[in-house]
């Protein structure tokens, strides 16, 4: 059965303690693409906090905001690396934003873009670092950590955004090699507060529900600590 649905709420949504993985109330009331930013002016400025998905090109960042999300075809994916070249805002129960970005390391996308990229990610990581709740690392699972999400690790605790790791398509992976997976990952990411990383499937819907009760911890914490203009983060079970 299907713990969450991506219709529309009707009217307000009830304002109730921010918690989505409470009992079996994770729910998302609401999600949409608000809109996709090519730079500063671009970007919503509702209230977050912001939920924010980096990591290699193809690695499966859209995929895995959709399944968070329960809406298929929500984010665009492709098997074409490079496809995401956007920032592209999702407003998840008229409360959270997610953040899809650009994804690095994928030498065909066209030079210019490439240098880009970085100035880009960059950019909307600094102008938003104090309403980001968490950034989540997209790794792959069968590769662990590669270099360059090393180097992205180090850039992003440098910029002290609280850093958590997800590793997906460990569909790919059998029971044994996930176990080894998990181990080798924590060794070269390490934890962070958010914990070590966590094993996930776009496609099975594996560690889905792991990473929203982690999430929904962090929302928490970031709308008590500031900001607090927007709705409330609902849950309603
Ligand atoms: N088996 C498997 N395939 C996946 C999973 N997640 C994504 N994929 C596939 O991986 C490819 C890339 O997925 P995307 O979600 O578009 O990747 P992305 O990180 O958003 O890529 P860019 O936007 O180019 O940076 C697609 O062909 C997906 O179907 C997963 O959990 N398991
Ligand atoms: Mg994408």
């Amino acid at each position: 059965m299907r713990r969450h649905r991506s219709v529309p709420t009707r009217g307000r949504s009830p304002i109730e303690p921010p918690s989505l993985a409470r009992g079996s109330g994770l729910r998302i009331t609401s999600c949409r693409f608000e809109r996709a930013a090519f730079g500063p002016d671009d970007e919503p400025g509702a209230p977050g906090p912001d939920v924010v998905f980096v990591g290699r090109s193809n690695v499966g960042k859209s995929s895995l905001i959709n399944r968070l999300l329960g809406a298929r075809g929500l984010a665009r994916t492709s098997s074409t690396p490079g496809r995401t070249r956007s920032v592209n805002f999702y407003r998840v129960n008229e409360a959270v934003w997610f953040v899809d970005l650009p994804g690095y390391g994928y030498a065909r996308v066209p030079g210019e873009i490439r240098r880009a990229w970085g100035p880009m990610v960059e950019g909307v990581v600094r102008r938003r670092r104090e309403r980001i709740a968490m950034a989540i690392l997209v790794v792959d699972a069968r590769q662990r950590a590669t270099a360059l999400d090393r180097a992205a690790r180090d850039w992003l605790l440098g910029e002290r955004v609280p850093l958590g790791a997800v590793a997906t398509k460990s569909d790919k992976l059998s029971g044994n090699g996930r176990a080894e997976a998990e181990r080798a990952l924590e060794e070269t990411l390490g934890r962070t507060a958010w914990g070590p990383p966590v094993l996930v499937s776009a496609r099975t819907g594996l560690g889905i529900r792991e990473v929203w009760s982690r999430l929904d911890r962090a929302i928490e914490d970031a709308s008590a600590g500031g900001g607090g203009e927007g709705e409330a983060w609902t849950s309603t079970s």
